[in-house]
């Protein structure tokens, strides 16, 4: 079932559901984001993780049909919230698989999706990797730029993990870095790592961009990233991935 007959099928039937995990600021506690996470609820099977059926998206090509829907779903939902007046400073992040970047026009599909959902541009980031960015420097600089211009916010997921030149920093219209969780789990004890994460978020600084840490899953990691500065966590500490309505609970509760 986890095929390309399969996963055309789970567009055409509305299987796919989009998890949200939150975002906090780490100098206000405040949570301030939230990244969309793909989830696949297979009759029969339960949840399917993106793990299992990216690679076969990519392949097939159909991430950029199944990406254009998680974007529309994620801004539809921003705008419900908006309009019930909840979490109105939320921000939500979006991945963006290589081949959905490199459509042809997706700074075009991604404003009409803002067009037509009244979603704001600045109420929504673009998750991208380094590899992604790397593969084409020229062109990805151009469509950057072009969301840049619209307003939308971008970030640089797994930051650390892909081989690439740091000169792009510098050239591309960023806003964040997001810390790979690798680096975050032994950080309190590995000094390597904690070398890392120091140095990520002094670049990150210097070139004024925030800094966002993943797979932050205690309150030692949380300790740490707060000595260094880091601007804002994501992690099972402070909440994992849940459905919508948990985690519209877990926004009430976290006022
Ligand atoms: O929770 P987690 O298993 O959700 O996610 C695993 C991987 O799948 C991550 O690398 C994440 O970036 C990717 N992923 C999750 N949702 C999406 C999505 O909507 N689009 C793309 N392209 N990747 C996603
Ligand atoms: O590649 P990307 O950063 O988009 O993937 C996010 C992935 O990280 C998802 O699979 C999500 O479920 C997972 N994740 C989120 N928080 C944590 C955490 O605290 N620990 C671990 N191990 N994984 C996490
Ligand atoms: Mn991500
Ligand atoms: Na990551």
């Amino acid at each position: 079932l986890k095929t390309e007959t399969g996963l055309r099928r789970a567009l055409e039937r509305g299987e796919f559901v989009v998890h949200y995990q939150p975002q906090m600021d780490v100098a206000t506690g405040r949570v301030i984001g939230a990244e969309a996470l793909l989830r696949w609820e297979l009759p029969g099977q339960g949840m399917v993780f993106p793990a299992d059926f990216i690679p076969i998206a990519e392949e097939t090509g159909l991430i950029v049909p199944i990406g254009q829907w998680v974007l529309r779903h994620v801004c539809e939902q921003k705008r419900k919230w908006h309009d019930a007046g909840w979490f109105p400073d939320l921000r939500i992040a979006v991945n963006l698989s290589a081949r959905q970047f490199k459509q042809q026009d997706i700074a075009r599909a991604v404003s009409q999706v803002l067009q037509e959902t009244g979603c704001r541009p600045e109420w929504l980031e673009l998750e991208i990797t380094e590899s992604v960015v790397m593969e084409s420097p020229e062109a990805a600089a151009e469509t950057l730029h072009k969301l840049s211009t619209m307003g939308v916010h971008l970030s640089i997921d797994d930051f650390g993990t892909g081989y690439s030149s740091l000169s792009y920093l510098k050239r591309f219209p960023l806003d964040a870095l997001k810390i790979d969780r690798s680096f975050v789990r032994d950080v309190t004890v590995d000094a390597d790592d904690a070398a890392i994460v120091r140095a990520v978020i002094a670049l990150a600084h210097s070139l004024k961009l925030s800094v966002i840490a993943e797979g932050v899953e205690t309150a030692d990691h949380l300790d740490f990233l707060r000595a260094q500065q880091c601007d804002a966590v994501q992690g099972y500490h402070l909440g994992r991935p849940m459905p919508v309505d948990k985690f519209e609970h877990f926004m009430r509760e976290s006022k």
